[in-house]
């Protein structure tokens, strides 16, 4: 018998040699809406009140890598979604500034390919659970931009209880049908995405979980009002319980990924939409203003990905990154290429990921909010470029260095003209190749 299973032996030793290719793994986005900087445990210089409320989302942060210095193309809910889901500057197709509400003329231009569009052809199931804010008319909506799946809200926020008065594109649809009020929606964002982990686990799926949390209307659940205990101020308490159903339901999120054992190869990507909106109770310390703003405090977001067996647990990265990065990211780990035509501005993460001594091309990054009258912001390594412009404060451009002062306190434009020239000519040959804004 000896002679006869040795070729057998062979045969299974080369296999064990050579292993196999690795299953393309699935994509889990957990988004939220206007969080805070400070306002997660896993952050440096996180509020003390706002960790105890956020343990699973830090235990996610404390099994991957936390981004310190990762930012958003947008300052506002609908253009920094536009940004993520395209790889492309928002503002180069017209998306400056949000869809004004129940615009009916458009919405993100059909000219634009999305994530969906991508994955899809390379076998990916795709679900987009809660906030689209992308556009109403039916040709822009999810189902019509590479999801499969969505069940969720076409408006930016809506009521977090049942409501009473119906109020246009903040009903749920499933599929483009309107679905019955019930329920928190918070709640029903969290068991959504659970019920695409178990229908689609057979495949690899991408699934974007877009929670409306911690957006206004400051409508806590009463018990969670309760659990968030005692804050300054009553806005910051109610902000507080909307944070903590936020990490209820991304730790649901993660549970029934665990449950379907799929947790080991699923990158898990956990961010919000822009800067935290501090008139809703949201803290950005240390950084400068707010959501809407081109100072870090509108423009700098918490970020954290997971991936077990390919991101080292524990790890923090201080490479400036952008929204941008996901979806080229997304596209090299689920084994695509971004086709030449596609032009997208953001860099396959990937490499960082894998490695923690790799390094991503030196690449400014750019930000302008309101048209070409509008405020704008570049940075380019260290050094940061504010020009407010339009009616606001002198319009003279500033010129900050983030590693000395993330703050954002010390204008070095007089000490430095050579490098602000040197911004302000970058900023400029980036303005050139942008679109007239669309609304
Ligand atoms: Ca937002």
């Amino acid at each position: 018998m000896i002679p006869r299973l040795a070729p057998c032996l062979a045969a299974l030793a080369l296999l064990a040699a050579s292993p196999a290719p690795a299953a393309p793994p699935n994509i889990v986005v957990l988004f939220s809406d206007d969080a805070g900087h400070a306002d997660f445990g896993f952050q440096e210089k996180a509020d003390p009140a706002l960790a105890r409320l956020t343990p699973r989302l830090t235990a996610l942060a404390k099994e991957g890598v936390v981004f310190n210095q990762a930012y958003v193309s947008g300052a506002v809910c609908s253009p920094s979604r536009a940004g993520l889901f395209t790889g492309r500057y928002q503002q180069r197709f017209g998306h400056e500034t949000n869809i004004p509400p129940n615009y009916m003329k458009g919405g993100l231009p059909l000219t634009e390919k999305l994530a969906g569009d991508h994955l899809r052809p390379l076998g990916y199931a795709t679900g987009l659970i809660g906030k689209w804010h992308l556009g109403y008319p039916e040709a822009y909506q999810p189902n019509q931009r590479g999801f499969d799946h969505f069940f969720g809200l076409l408006q930016g926020s809506r009521s977090y209880f049942p409501m009473k008065k119906e109020a246009p594109h903040q009903v749920f649809l499933l599929n483009g049908k309107p679905t019955p009020e019930g329920g928190y929606t918070t709640d029903r964002i969290g068991d959504g995405a659970c019920d695409f982990i178990r229908s689609h686990k057979d495949k690899p799926f991408f699934l974007f979980v877009s929670f409306t949390t911690p957006h206004g209307p400051l409508q806590p659940k009463p018990e969670d009002l309760e659990k968030a205990g005692r804050f300054g101020s009553p806005k910051r308490a109610k902000y507080a319980a909307l944070v903590k159903s936020l990490d209820d339901n991304c730790g649901k999120i993660l549970d029934c990924l665990e449950k379907e054992g799929l947790a080991g190869n699923t990158l898990v990507v956990y961010s919000n939409d822009n800067g935290g909106q501090t008139a809703t109770g949201g803290i950005n310390t240390p950084l400068r203003a707010a959501k809407g703003q081109v100072y870090e405090g509108g423009i700098r977001v918490p970020m954290v990905m997971r991936w077990p067996g390919t991101i080292t647990p524990g790890r923090r990265v201080d490479t400036p990154v952008i929204t941008l990065d996901w979806l080229p990211t997304f596209l090299d780990a689920a084994g695509g290429k971004p086709g030449p035509d596609l032009k997208l501005d953001g860099l396959s993460l990937l490499p960082l990921l894998k490695d923690p001594a790799a390094t991503l091309p030196a690449r400014p990054l750019f930000w302008r909010t309101n048209g070409p009258d509008g405020p704008v912001a570049i940075r380019d390594a260290d050094w940061k470029l504010v020009h407010l412009r339009g009616k606001k404060a002198g319009s003279k451009p500033e010129l900050y260095q983030l590693s000395a002062d993330v703050s954002e306190e010390i204008d070095l434009a007089a000490k430095h003209p050579e490098k602000l020239k040197e911004l302000k000519a970058k900023l400029a040959a980036w303005e050139a190749t942008l679109a007239k804004p669309l609304w």
